[in-house]
């Protein structure tokens, strides 16, 4: 079911969850291509959680800064294609949240084994805030912080389970957020780790 968590929140329960070993089988093709790696960020710390990407544009860090990428600095390729099945199932969700006509051109895949956390930040780097973002959480379960457009303004805390969809868009586009350090366990499908897609339109 859909669940309204702010005026442009919606949490999709489950929606993906048919899907899983279909989408993993695609993850790890589109790994054997560009790596998971551990980017640096500006300020010199390598992140716990690892990522790669696919679509035309990809997320990167280094000490210059974040920005999205035409090409991958690991290889000097481009990014793997996004799957068709991928762009179509971002855009069901978002259609589903009120958000008509979103077509990705980005997938950020972000891997997190137990003890790594994303620290509260803003998703700032993309071209129209007027897009939303759609968040694919597959494995393990996470807890997830939705502040608000402050970095001072308290949060909510909410868990993100197999197969769920959140879809952030309209007002709630610019709010901080944060992954809380993932909880050890074993999830049958994936093992030890929690993968999230993100889908953008970064260009
Ligand atoms: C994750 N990833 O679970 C999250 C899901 C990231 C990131 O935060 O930047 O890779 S995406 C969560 C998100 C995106 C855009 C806006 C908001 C949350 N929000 O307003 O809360 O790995
Ligand atoms: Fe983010």
């Amino acid at each position: 079911h859909a669940e309204r968590l702010a005026a442009g929140t919606v949490l999709l329960h489950g929606m993906a969850a048919p899907l899983a070993a279909a989408l993993l089988a695609d993850i790890q093709r589109i790994a054997a291509q560009a790596p998971f790696r551990h980017m640096v960020t500006p300020g010199g710390y390598r992140m716990g959680v690892a990522t790669t990407s696919c679509g035309t544009l990809g997320w990167v860090s280094d000490h210059h800064g974040y920005r999205y990428s035409r090409i991958d600095p690991g290889s000097g390729q481009p990014w793997p294609a996004m799957p068709d099945s991928w762009r179509a199932l971002a855009g069901d969700a978002a259609n589903r949240a009120g958000f008509a006509g979103f077509v990705p051109d980005a997938c950020l895949i972000n891997r997190y084994v137990p003890g790594c956390k994303l620290s509260l930040h803003q998703d700032k780097d993309e071209r129209d805030f007027s897009a939303p973002i759609v968040s694919l959480s597959l494995g393990l379960p996470a807890v997830f912080e939705l502040g608000g457009l402050r970095r001072s303004a308290r949060c909510a805390r909410l868990t993100l389970r197999h197969g769920d969809i959140l879809v952030w868009g309209g007002p709630d586009r610019l709010r901080y957020h944060g992954v809380l350090p993932l909880a050890g366990g074993s999830h049958p499908l994936l093992g030890e780790c929690r993968i999230n897609l993100t889908f953008r339109l970064a260009g």
